[in-house]
């Protein structure tokens, strides 16, 4: 039998977060769940809704960054798993403003770790586990004919995003080494799916065709992302915080290469078919190419060979099925993206596609 575990999972009102959550309440439902989140812009109480009355779940308001709150939580909670979401993701606010991304991924990442690890020498705990979620951008830009990224390509972060995440990784990675506190890092590709916030790629063009706005596509639109069902890598995570081996990496990815300008397509194709209202149609007459992104990395490719032969995770969902029902979530989940076009998103998407 599996004995229950309790986590604490930062960042789980957020895209990546909530899924994770609402996964993992659904199929554990006797483990007991504390999410601890800031609610910054990213955050949204309401994607966690459906867990309000749960016994086994909390939700704690709170930042990362605040050392106090995390040991109190540790302690009252005795918790033996972290889950660690939380960051600032979103690679061209990373451009605009990096100091909230060195705070949040960098120290933040830095404060959880010093609690867990006088939390875990406190309680000697037998089966506790930090699982720091990163991302393949750690590893830079890959060339046409460059193999994809594995967990021993060497580190080259091009963006104050990525460069933050990488320095999360490297303390993730030196916790273990250093004190033997189980940590794992998992590299993950782009995800996508419910709940992802109106700024990213897919969110941003699903939207933007329901308002009649522009699709912008920065550059050529010939760069290329590797995309992953957000469902997909919450069953990845749920596989290695089981069966992982502390102070491992584990690469996640679909083999979904895709470049930007097709992804934009398959969109449009889906939206002229599901969307009855369209302001535009054919959907693609509003795809317009916009200056590029500052250091834009080229093409990232995930190699998730080790996770697959080692622990037995595959993807289960197509990117066809995927995208056709990320864009229906889209269509039928106005009420959940409308509120987030507020003033602060309008004057962000002003300063990036002016
Ligand atoms: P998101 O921006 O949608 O959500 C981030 C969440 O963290 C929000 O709920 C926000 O309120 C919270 N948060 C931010 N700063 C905080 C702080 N200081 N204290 C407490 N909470 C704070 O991000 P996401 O896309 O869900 O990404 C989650 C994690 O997965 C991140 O670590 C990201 O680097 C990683 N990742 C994302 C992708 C992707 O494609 N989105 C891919 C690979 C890895
Ligand atoms: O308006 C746009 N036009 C455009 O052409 C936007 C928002 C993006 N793009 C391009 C830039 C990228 O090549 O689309 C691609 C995807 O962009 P994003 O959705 O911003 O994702 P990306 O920069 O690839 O980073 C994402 O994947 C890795 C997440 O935001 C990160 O948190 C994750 O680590």
């Amino acid at each position: 039998v599996r004995t229950p575990r309790r986590l604490l999972v930062t960042g789980g009102a957020g895209f990546i977060g909530a899924n994770f959550v609402l996964h993992w309440c659904d199929r554990y439902p006797d483990d007991r769940m504390v999410v601890l989140d800031a609610l910054t812009y990213a955050g949204n109480r309401n994607n966690l809704a459906s867990l309000a009355e749960k016994e086994n779940f909390r939700f704690v308001e709170g930042n990362i960054c605040d050392r106090a709150l995390v040991d109190r939580l540790l302690q009252e909670e005795n918790i033996d798993t972290v889950a660690h979401f939380a960051a600032e993701s979103h690679v061209d606010r990373s451009i605009l403003g990096p100091g909230a991304f060195v705070e949040t991924n960098v120290v933040g990442t830095f404060t959880l770790l010093e609690a867990f690890r006088q939390h875990w020498k406190n309680t000697s705990l037998a089966s506790g586990l930090f699982l720091h979620v990163s991302t393949d951008e750690v590893y830079g830009t890959l060339g046409p004919d460059d193999p994809a990224f594995t967990e021993t390509t060497p580190y080259a972060p091009n963006s104050p995003y990525s460069a933050s995440k990488a320095g999360s990784d490297h303390l993730a990675r030196a916790y273990y080494h250093t004190y033997g506190m189980p940590t794992i890092i998992t590299n993950c590709s782009n995800n996508y799916g419910p709940y992802q916030f109106p700024e990213k790629l897919i969110p941003l063009m699903c939207i933007n065709a329901l308002i009649g706005k522009n699709l912008p596509v920065y550059g050529d639109g010939q760069n290329i992302r590797d995309w992953l069902f957000v469902l997909d890598h919450c069953l990845a995570l749920d596989t290695v915080i089981h069966n992982g081996k502390p102070g491992e990496t584990y690469n996640i990815g679909g083999n979904n290469e895709v470049k930007n300008i097709d992804l934009v397509h398959i969109l449009c194709d889906l939206m002229d078919e599901l969307a009855p209202n369209l302001p535009v149609r054919p959907c693609k007459d509003l795809i317009t190419f916009v200056k590029d992104r500052p250091g834009h990395d080229r093409r990232y490719a995930i190699n998730s060979t080790k996770l697959q032969t080692e622990l037995g995770w595959k993807p289960s969902v197509t990117v066809e099925e995927g995208m056709r029902k990320t864009v229906q979530w889209y269509l039928n989940n106005e009420d959940w993206w409308k509120p987030l076009l507020s003033e602060e998103y309008q004057a962000y998407y002003s300063k990036i596609y002016s």
